[in-house]
């Protein structure tokens, strides 16, 4: 009827659009999929088509065999099962690697309680000791990976000996950064994180005992200090200091000022930021790799790498700038002019792969050698984008990332050597090749540590398992069965990896900390928008935007 007919186009349409065109009707559905389909049924009552979908669902279900039906529903349990469980078995999963991770550092502290106490670093194979200061190395340097990692016991052990058996009033000479990043950052993260004011007393009296290393003409450090007699002075053979030493000790001198209220050690270092900031010699943003401690200049210039006595140089750039609130410009703008300057001069593709990799500049002509020391560079790039930085950066960090993981993965232990070679000529059948004297692999961090930001900011699993190979060929070929992990000199000799009988003490500090917060899903565990991690993987503050 007409009525109906009126009432049929009314309801079309609130539905369709129609448009009447020369006696065609066109009917535009709506942008939004959010109607309900209606049928106008002969009487003009209307049936919701979900209830006429139900009854027939239910009719055609009842014509089913009883087999058909049974299959069905086991189905579904099925589905529902995997859907409870699945999150428990990730739980599961990602717990048994942290385990893995734990069980892993007990057995280096097993061999280092056992052999090495109170020494600065583990020789596991002739189950004895090394000594480079004198300063129980390897035990601060994993004082907060035992509060991280939650093993109170080896905690509480350690804690007792620094509270009685560490003395800084000892005749020797220890390397300025090495011991800034090891000892006063271990003992300045360790306070924060627990607490308590024994290592803030013992971070005072080194950081006050390493500061004579800036008593010098031009105000950059010398890179030896005699803690106990308060001399200090360059190596034997130059004058000269590591650019990296002295650009890499900022972080830590900064927060002992912030902590005492004293602004000595902040300005000795802030000092040195000034003066390399303005310094000529530079390619691009890309430093030379000495500088000389008389007339504060760059020397043997003409030499850029990412690698050995350059590379956090670069990485403390950015997180000076991230502990003080990213307010500190000229650190910003180094960071991002060295950022362009490595694209520009050091990053090319390798054969047959296409791997992006960081080479080397030597007075002009490219190398395609790259240190694993260089794979920290993923990671900081990563962070960087975190904090608002180029999208770019953060596509170059993947890309850098799988290149790392290659660098352990093409190798026959799947494990990285110390140096790679990449190949860039045509019809090359490896990517990575590897000299005789690179061959060794000494537990560094550099590939774990950039995994790890690669997986709090992304998410993405390959990274974790990548990690999670990684660790298990540290566990096959460098873990010594009467405790402790060894260096190796041959990660291309499965059957012969050639053990070195030293375990460093990044490996408790750095590398096995990485591999904990790699494996963890929880964001908060060392949450990357409150702390900064400096060289040595001791996290600090970042300082609150009101100071
Ligand atoms: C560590 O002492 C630090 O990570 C430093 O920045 C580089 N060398 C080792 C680890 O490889």
């Amino acid at each position: 009827s007409a009525a109906l007919e009126g009432h049929r186009t009314k309801i079309l349409r609130r539905f369709f659009l129609i448009y009447e065109q020369s006696g065609e009707r066109i009917m535009l559905p709506p942008s939004r999929r959010d109607f309900v389909s209606l049928t106008l049924s002969e009487s003009g009552s209307y049936t919701d088509s979900k209830q006429w979908h139900r009854q027939s669902c239910w009719r055609k279900w009842k014509q089913l065999s009883r087999l058909q039906r049974s299959l069905i529903l086991f189905t579904l349990m099925l589905l529902l099962v995997c859907g409870i469980l699945f999150p428990v078995f990730l739980f599961l999963s990602a717990e048994s690697r942290l385990e893995a991770v734990r069980e892993a550092f007990r057995h280096a502290w097993k061999g280092y309680k056992n052999f090495a106490w109170g020494h600065d670093e583990l020789k596991p194979i002739s189950k004895s000791h090394g000594e480079w200061f004198g300063l129980g190395l390897t035990l601060i340097d994993a004082l907060d990976t035992m509060w991280i990692l939650g093993l109170k016991e080896e905690f509480a052990e350690a804690r007792e000996w620094v509270a009685r058996a560490l003395s800084f009033d000892k005749n020797v000479d220890v390397n300025l950064f090495e011991s800034t990043i090891r000892i006063l950052g271990g003992l300045l993260s360790t306070y924060h994180l627990t607490g308590d004011s024994l290592f803030l007393e013992k971070a005072k009296d080194i950081g006050s005992r390493l500061m004579p290393a800036f008593n010098t003409a031009s105000k950059i450090p010398y890179s030896d200090v005699n803690i106990g007699k308060g001399t200090a002075h360059p190596p034997q053979w130059t004058s000269d200091s590591t650019v990296a030493e002295v650009t890499s000790i900022q972080l830590e001198f900064r927060e002992l000022s912030r902590l005492t209220g004293d602004p000595k050690y902040k300005l000795a270092v802030m000092e040195v930021m000034k003066q390399v900031h303005k310094l000529d010699g530079k390619q691009d943003g890309l430093v030379p790799m000495f500088i000389n401690t008389n007339n504060g200049l760059f020397t043997h210039q003409g030499i850029y790498t990412l690698g050995a006595r350059a590379d956090s140089y670069y990485e403390y750039l950015l997180k000076q700038w991230i502990q003080g609130g990213k307010t500190e410009n000229e650190l910003l703008d180094d960071y991002l002019l060295a950022v362009e300057g490595v694209k520009k001069n050091l990053l090319k593709k390798s054969t047959p792969s296409g791997l992006t990799f960081v080479g080397e500049l030597s007075h002009g002509y490219f190398s395609p050698k790259m240190d694993h020391l260089v794979c920290f560079l993923p990671g900081t790039l990563a962070l960087g984008a975190h904090f608002g930085l180029p999208a770019d950066h953060m596509e170059l960090a993947k890309q850098l990332m799988e290149t790392c993981y290659q660098m352990y993965a093409q190798m026959e232990t799947g494990l990285s050597p110390e140096i790679a070679h990449f190949n860039m000529h045509e019809g090359s059948t490896q990517d990575v090749e590897v000299k005789i004297a690179d061959r060794h692999n000494l537990l560094r961090p550099e590939t774990v540590e950039s995994l790890f930001y690669m997986y709090r900011f992304t998410k993405d699993k390959k990274y974790q398992q990548w990690g999670w190979e990684i660790l298990q060929n540290f566990n096959k070929y460098t873990r010594v069965p009467t405790g402790g992990y060894t260096s190796i000199n041959n990660v291309r000799d499965p059957a012969n990896p050639n053990p070195r009988d030293k375990m460093e003490s990044f490996f408790l500090g750095e590398t096995l900390k990485y591999f904990y917060l790699l494996f963890s899903n929880d964001p908060n565990l060392i949450s990357l928008d409150k702390y900064i991690f400096n060289t040595e993987a001791h996290p600090l503050p970042i300082w609150p935007q009101s100071e």
